[in-house]
């Protein structure tokens, strides 16, 4: 089933972060450092785009992802025009201490009491922008949690007199192109738990993980992971765990429950679910693969 998320809040988010752009200087856009381009909102693109104001992509959660995979985008995010990259952690006074220096190296004219820096941080559910946001103020004005869609409204803040700060509600956009960007954004909770199940996006992480990090599959729970496929992973959590339901069956409700919850909070180790060249990947598998049929010429009528 493909994953869709974008309730109501959210549209008026949209508008609300539409006008407010054209009284920015710079987007800070915060995106998950272990899946940045699938955390990446097109929606922002586009209304950043409209204003053609200049971007700092922080690929958060750097201390969860994995540092070869981030270093392999932030060589990426070099080549592509229009966008600094940057891959911290939120939770580093010393890393988010880095940011207003390099907002202001993309916007040098603001920075004074008379013409404020204004940036407005941007991002999918959940990546953390309140976080950043009480970093830089370095006090909890922002409430935070891991849950998605935690803030509901802007708020504009004061860094000192010459920085503005405005927080906004984390935005979905309304049709998510590719599925396996919703399972991505699943598994890393960006999305409310009444559009998703459980099982299926732990099956789909599952099968990453056998692929990608079995070693750190086999640490955390012990098990033999030769010929396993996403479910009975599972399974063999399920079984590892004495996860069971009323007649013996193993709990897989349960044992999803687990697999994602130690993925998000990195109790699997650093993880990183997409690479540039993985995306590469994606993207071409869904490239119209057959040229359209060049119609025959018709018989020229010499009568
Ligand atoms: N490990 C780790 N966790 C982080 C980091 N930044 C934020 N978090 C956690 O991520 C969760 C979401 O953080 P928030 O700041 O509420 O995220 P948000 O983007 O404001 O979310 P919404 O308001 O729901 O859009 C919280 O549990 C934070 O503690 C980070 O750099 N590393
Ligand atoms: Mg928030």
């Amino acid at each position: 089933m493909a994953i869709q998320w974008f309730p109501g809040h959210m549209t008026s988010a949209r508008k609300k972060a539409a006008e407010t752009m054209a009284k920015t200087d710079v987007v800070i856009e915060v995106v998950d450092a272990r899946l940045p381009e699938a955390s990446t909102n097109p929606m922002i693109a586009e209304l950043r785009e409209f204003r053609q104001r200049p971007c700092l992509k922080i690929l958060n959660k750097a201390d969860l992802a994995d540092p070869v995979a981030t270093q392999a985008w932030l060589d990426w995010y070099k080549q592509q025009p229009g966008i600094s990259a940057v891959a911290l952690s939120c939770k580093s006074t010393s890393d988010v201490a880095r940011i207003p220096k390099l907002c202001l190296q993309l916007a040098p004219h603001r920075g004074s009491p008379l013409k404020p820096l204004r940036m407005m941080i941007m991002g999918i559910p959940n990546v953390g922008k309140s976080t950043l946001i009480n970093a830089l103020m370095k006090r909890r004005i922002a409430a935070v949690g891991d849950e998605p869609a935690i803030t509901k409204q802007q708020q504009r803040l004061e860094l000192n007199d010459r920085m503005i700060l405005v927080d906004t509600p984390g935005m979905m956009w309304p049709r998510i192109q590719y599925a396996n960007d919703g399972l991505l954004l699943a598994a890393s909770h960006a999305i409310g738990r009444n559009a998703m199940i459980d099982e299926e996006v732990a099956t789909f992480l599952a099968a990453i993980l056998l692929e990608q990090y079995p070693d750190l599959l086999i640490k955390r729970y012990k098990c033999t992971i030769a010929n396993l496929d996403g479910h009975s992973l599972l399974e063999a959590i399920a079984q590892q765990r004495g996860y069971r339901i009323r007649g013996g069956q193993f709990d897989l409700e349960k044992a999803a429950h687990t697999l994602l919850q130690d993925y998000r909070d990195g109790a699997l180790g650093r993880i990183s679910l997409e690479t540039p060249r993985a995306r590469q990947q994606m993207l071409s598998a869904h490239l119209p693969s057959v040229v359209a049929p060049v119609e025959p010429p018709l018989p020229l009528d010499l009568s």
